[in-house]
């Protein structure tokens, strides 16, 4: 067991007195062990023996997903190569790919990590853990994995894909917990009701652990009453592990960070200046005892804020907001920072839209045209032109009212905009393509 006894209810001075233990040794390893922290260390004039309190981290450089390619593959590493006892990649869709080293240590802090999400969601050794995350570079199957069976629950790794044989086992071995990104949680609900069934009965879910990419309060509500069962959002990144950096617990409150392994700052991203509790900006990771991958200031892309003050559930590890997206998601449409979760709250005002939606971006005479598609739920009457006409135009309202830029609105059939079993796509780019 890597955790420490109480490590998720310690007094806050313990954990800040930890962090700091972790963070001195972490700069340290980076300096004498990784060339290229040394030399980013000197460059920017930070001495990481001189390190004395959390604060002192601020003059520390960042580190960033360019700096981790450049060094691909093993350039960052801090322990000899057969130390090394797996490696994960980022899908790497935009360009080299990042990659992640475990020791042995990193494996069990990395399933114990996870397992918080099965312990918070009441889980244990009676649980049957259905994981449908994509097993292979990819973080998320055998992040949940080692978290299974840490928990001592019954592990299913089906891996992503095959949705009809994902129905069969859910009903058939009676699978408690869930594990896959929501959206293809959503899928395996829906393709279950038109076979038919309804898996809120036929099902025997309790909890669903759910992460990968961003999903509204709305789409979270929608899954709860289709599957009948609770859902934990969990982040992570394959840059700093893997999923299990933070796992909501019940109270749905925002996602406690596993403070015994990661130290995260909110900066603010045009600037880089450490912001206070409460304020949005982008997420800042560094790890405490990472052994192979370490990473000092890792920038991470993604917009979320610290939540002031204690959970009601009495753990006292600080908790991260639901994420709003990344800085490298928001669309810049017509000189207007737009984020695509702007664009799902106003679709939340609508109950007669789903929450499975696409955003197209073109071109049309050197102009920006950003076309929202959004699917209309089954019970609205598809073939009322008059109705869906109407609502389009409602809903391309209340989007330039929110946004300050027109956003075309184009409503969908249920179940025809194209579904994945890993991350959806949420935003199409065209603009290349036909300008
Ligand atoms: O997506 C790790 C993961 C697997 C997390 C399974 C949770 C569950 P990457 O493929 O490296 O790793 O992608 C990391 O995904 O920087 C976020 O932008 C996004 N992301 C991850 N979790 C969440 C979440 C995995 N809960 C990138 N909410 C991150 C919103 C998320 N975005």
């Amino acid at each position: 067991m890597v955790r420490r006894d109480g490590a998720l209810s310690m007094p806050r001075d313990q954990i800040e007195a930890m962090q700091l233990e972790g963070i001195k040794k972490t700069v340290v390893s980076c300096y004498e062990n990784v060339p290229f922290y040394k030399k980013s260390f000197d460059d920017a004039g930070f001495d990481p023996y001189a390190l004395s309190s959390l604060d002192d981290l601020r003059h520390a450089p960042f580190v960033t997903k360019q700096d981790l390619r450049d060094n691909y593959p093993y350039g960052m590493l801090a322990v000899p190569l057969e130390r090394v006892k797996e490696i994960h990649m980022s899908s790497g869709t935009t360009g080299v790919a990042t990659l992640g080293a475990y020791t042995e240590y990193d494996l069990a802090f990395w399933g114990d990590c996870f397992e918080r999400g099965i312990e918070f969601a009441g889980g244990g050794p009676k649980d049957i853990v259905q994981i449908c995350y994509g097993y292979g570079l990819f973080t998320g199957g055998f992040g949940a994995h080692y978290g299974s069976l840490a928990s001592g629950a019954t592990t299913i790794p089906i891996s992503a894909g095959n949705t009809e044989r994902q129905i069969r086992v859910l009903r058939e071995m009676g699978s408690t917990i869930l594990c896959c990104t929501p959206s293809y949680a959503m899928h395996i609900a829906d393709t279950a009701i038109a076979m038919g069934l309804d898996p809120a009965r036929d099902f025997h879910l309790r909890a669903g652990i759910h992460g990968a990419e961003a999903f509204s309060d709305n789409f979270r509500r929608e899954l709860e009453r289709k599957l009948n069962y609770k859902v934990l959002d969990v982040y992570g990144l394959t840059e700093t592990m893997g999923p299990g950096v933070a796992v909501e617990c019940m109270e749905q409150s925002g996602l406690h960070i596993a403070e015994d392994h990661f130290y995260c700052e909110i900066i603010d991203p045009a600037t880089g200046e450490v912001l206070p509790d409460g304020e949005w900006g982008e997420l800042v990771v560094t790890t405490l005892d990472r052994e192979a991958s370490p990473v000092v200031r890792y920038r991470t892309r993604d917009i979320t804020r610290i939540i002031p003050g204690e959970c009601p559930c009495g753990r006292t590890h600080r908790r991260i907001d639901r994420l709003h997206g990344r800085t490298d998601d928001m669309l810049i449409i017509r000189g207007v920072n737009v984020f695509p979760s702007q664009i799902e709250q106003v679709m939340e005002n609508f109950d007669e839209v789903s929450s499975w939606y696409q955003i197209e971006l073109t071109t049309r005479e050197h102009l920006d045209v950003v076309t929202l598609k959004a699917e209309v739920n089954p019970d609205f009457d598809f073939d009322s032109t008059g109705a869906i006409e109407a609502l389009q135009r409602q809903i391309q309202a209340e989007l330039k009212a929110a946004l300050s830029v027109g956003v075309r609105v184009r409503l969908v059939e249920p179940m025809s905009l194209p579904r994945s079993e890993g991350k959806a796509k949420r935003v199409v780019d065209l603009r290349g393509e036909n300008a």
